[in-house]
């Protein structure tokens, strides 16, 4: 199914996605250590032990990489402010690192594209991480010291500000699962980093709103749990699943408390009075950002600790990740996000997308998989909001292949592809797609 911008509301924001460590490169304009570079330099960790250090040089490059926004005809570009660019030390303020998302802003303003902000995409600077990182609560006060900094500098011209991407990655997938910086595996420490990530949002929140900041938002990713079976151990295996990721923060957020069905293993290890934080997280926000890849299907599992379960791979067509192709569960998330928390809150869904293998054959940009895949995801944006939910805007993710994290640089989800050697930018057949569904014709 093709669609265009005309068979969506007018206003309705169309954009791509990236974030600082995994394109920009970390080794340029002062940027100071972070987690993600000795995490990435410990062999294991990252596939071919590759890290962040040069990614898609878009330091170097992002006036082209911004053009490229525009001649896809994208209204906004979401991209994100590395806290190690900005506090190498996690403290004290490099100007080349303001300078840089100065003039990135600008660029994207002189082209038309609305500046969509994410303050924490993931790069803890390495001193803060020496100090226990998500685990002390510290971190969340410094935190809120760096929002302050970056939007004193470009508060005045964004478009809005999201706090941070997907804090189950930051405290679940990579203080219990061990899969992301710090790679710990150890449920007290996932406890304090699923309760911290969020206290660090609050009162990030909190600061940006003493200093008149409009347009504050978090974003959340969303994976459809679905039970293995009908019986009542896999139900509560997906269940539970679904409180880890789907119900933790959104719940904390709008409703100012934790899903028991999470409690039951995490209590022990919260850290003291985290109830006294409830009201500082629970700050009405202006927006939700909501990202959606795929569901996982999951059973019961008695040999296991707590949470008792496996996951069980699944008969649907996969990316490249592994992950199946599941549309209709992003319009499942719209729909529940606006029944049951946000109610009217205009929704962006702010990542969505696939990884497609770079099969060095001459394929490389030509990807009709892709160009289904965002035209399927469309079509369930529109069915959520022929139901109900208040969807102001989609963002592709992403604009650049780039660094996939755990996975390096192998896992490809761009709009463009970058040649790793010479780095060169070449728009796919899902850009030239997406750019003819979003021309206005004038
Ligand atoms: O690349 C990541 C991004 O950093 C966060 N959301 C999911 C994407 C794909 O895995």
């Amino acid at each position: 199914m093709t669609l265009s911008r005309f068979d969506f509301p007018e206003g309705f924001l169309f954009g791509a996605a990236t974030a600082a460590y995994q394109i920009e490169g970390s080794s340029f304009g002062g940027c100071g250590p972070s987690h993600w570079d000795t995490f990435s330099a410990t062999p294991g960790n990252v596939k071919r032990g590759l890290g962040g250090g040069v990614a898609c040089d878009h330091f170097h490059r992002w006036e082209a990489d911004l053009d490229l926004l525009k001649a896809a005809n994208l209204d906004a570009y979401r991209f994100s402010t590395s806290w190690a660019r900005v506090m190498p030390d996690g403290v004290h303020v490099n100007p080349a690192g303001l300078d840089f998302y100065d003039r990135l802003v600008d660029g994207m303003l002189a082209r038309g594209l609305k500046p969509f902000q994410t303050l924490y995409h993931w790069e803890l600077p390495s001193a803060l991480a020496d100090q226990g990182g998500w685990t002390n609560r510290e971190t969340c006060a410094r935190f809120a010291d760096f929002a302050q900094a970056v939007t004193h500098r470009l508060g005045d011209r964004v478009a809005s500000i999201a706090t941070v991407n997907e804090p189950w990655c930051v405290a679940w997938l990579s203080h219990f699962i061990g899969a992301h910086a710090p790679g710990l595996r150890d449920i007290r420490a996932a406890a304090r980093a699923m309760h911290h990530i969020l206290l660090a949002h609050g009162l990030a929140v909190e600061r940006l709103r003493a200093m008149g900041q409009p347009n504050l938002g978090i974003v959340l990713n969303f994976d459809h749990a679905q039970a293995y079976s009908e019986s009542a151990q896999d139900r509560l295996a997906a269940a539970t699943w679904d409180g880890i990721i789907n119900r933790w923060f959104i719940e904390a957020i709008t409703a100012q408390t934790y899903p028991a069905v999470v409690m039951e293993g995490l209590a022990p290890h919260m850290p003291r009075h985290w109830e006294r934080d409830m009201e500082i997280i629970g700050q009405k926000l202006d927006w939700l950002g909501v990202n959606y890849y795929t569901r996982h299907i999951l059973d019961h599992d008695g040999t296991a600790l707590w949470p008792h379960l496996r996951e069980v791979p699944g008969p649907l067509p996969k990316t490249q990740m592994g992950w199946e192709i599941y549309p209709e569960g992003l319009r499942n998330f719209l729909v529940r996000m606006a029944r049951d928390h946000v109610g009217d809150m205009p929704i962006y869904v702010t990542e969505n997308g696939m990884a497609l293998a770079d099969d060095g054959a001459g394929g490389v940009t030509d990807d009709p998989a892709r160009t289904a895949f965002l035209f399927d995801h469309l079509a369930a944006v529109r069915q959520a909001m022929a139901e109900g939910a208040n969807v102001k805007g989609y963002f592709y993710w992403s604009l650049l292949d780039n660094f996939e994290w755990a996975e390096g640089y192998e896992k490809r989800f761009g709009l463009v592809h970058v040649d790793y050697e010479t780095l060169a930018r070449t728009p796919k057949s899902s850009y030239h797609a997406l750019a003819r569904a979003l021309a206005r014709n004038d």
